[in-house]
């Protein structure tokens, strides 16, 4: 049983899921005009799908409890079972979602090479899709995740999207875009949003990461579409009754959090150079796009799982995602000033 939660690093790079709701959140979640969003009576939940939809320039919007509830709904409304669904090898979809989409919905999975830049190159797509044939399942789906987590928070760019839509609805399969961090890809880019899906045929994306949000993802993309996912929501147990409590952080976070996710891109790549320059320790400093950043533990002596507790007992927190790798991921909770004091308890680690 969970009786205590353990205090988190007061520097805590392990995820932007850590972000703390703002006082304009709390504030509006204090006020929000709430009914029973499964009847669509919540006319917070409804500004919210409302403005989710608008930004991201499609028809129609279902906010959803999660992330993993978002890519799952959309694979449910896109698929049916026994169909295929195309993805990265390095995906959260592929890897951190439970399986979910072939346990829950018989849809099977296909995986294609994830590039260092999160693409995948259309020859492995080409190479993937099922020729028509009755020993085949049905390609029906390309997942692309933009920002990629695995692949370094790396951002996908419109024409290259562009071009995995062309190639989808040319073989007759539709593309649904895991875009947990696309602010971060638009904010990167210039922040036009709407580019980076302009042909998909659904979008996930995150309210509860970067943007600070307590609770919430949300899936926009045509209304037919939506109405889909909306039944495939319900089924998962994501039919939420007052949830206009939850929505309104969610539309504060869409009106004030987006710009700022610039600071924590700047705030990345300072911490990327500091720790590259600490002996012990490698960054691939071309990688650092967005506000994730992988450092290799070089050393001889320590594993990744080691220097994580060390930076824990300092009170910085990051994720050891791999024996010899660790992740780092700024936001909103994390100030310059804090970066610095980071590099400096990296530097002092070894010693
Ligand atoms: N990622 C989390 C953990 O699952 C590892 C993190 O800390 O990065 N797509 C992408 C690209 C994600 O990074 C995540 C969460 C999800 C989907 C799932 O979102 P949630 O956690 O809301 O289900």
């Amino acid at each position: 049983m969970r009786t205590q939660a353990p205090l988190p690093p007061r520097i805590d790079l392990r995820s932007d899921t850590f972000t703390q709701p703002t006082p304009a959140m709390r504030q509006a979640m204090a006020t929000a005009p709430v009914g029973d969003d499964v009847v669509g009576e919540d006319p917070t939940v409804c500004a919210l799908e409302a403005l989710a939809a608008e930004t991201m320039g499609k028809e129609a919007a279902v906010y959803v409890t999660s992330g993993t509830q978002g890519n799952l709904s959309s694979l449910l409304a896109h698929c049916g079972r026994g169909d295929e669904v195309i993805m990265g090898h390095l995906g959260h979809t592929f890897l951190y979602e439970q399986g979910g989409s072939a346990a829950l919905g018989g849809i099977h999975p296909r995986t294609v090479p994830n590039q260092d830049d999160g693409t995948i190159r259309l020859e492995d797509l080409a190479a993937a899709v099922r020729a028509d044939n009755e020993h085949f399942p049905i390609s029906r789906l390309v997942v692309l995740e933009n920002t990629h987590n695995r692949r370094y928070g790396s951002y996908l760019t419109p024409a290259y999207t562009d071009a995995v839509a062309a190639f989808a609805h040319d073989h007759g399969m539709k593309l649904h875009i895991d875009g947990a961090r696309i602010f971060n890809a638009a904010v990167a880019q210039g922040g036009d949003v709407k580019a980076l899906v302009r042909n998909a045929d659904s979008v996930t994306f995150c309210l509860s990461k970067g943007l600070s949000a307590p609770v919430g993802s949300v899936v926009c993309g045509s209304a037919d579409f939506i109405r889909r996912a909306r039944r495939a929501r319900k089924v998962l147990g994501g039919g939420m009754r007052q949830a206009g409590i939850i929505a309104a952080a969610g539309i504060v976070a869409l009106q004030q959090m987006v710009g700022r996710l610039a600071e924590d891109h700047v705030n990345a790549r300072r911490l990327a150079e500091g720790v590259a320059a600490v002996p012990g320790f490698a960054v691939d400093l071309s990688h650092v796009q967005t506000n994730i950043v992988y450092i290799d533990v070089v050393h001889p002596d320590f594993s990744a799982a080691d220097v994580a507790a060390r930076l824990r007992e300092q009170e910085v927190g990051v994720f050891d995602t791999s024996p010899h790798r660790l992740r780092a991921v700024t936001h909103y909770g994390i100030a310059a000033a804090d970066i610095e004091e980071a590099i400096q308890v990296f530097s002092q680690l070894f010693t």
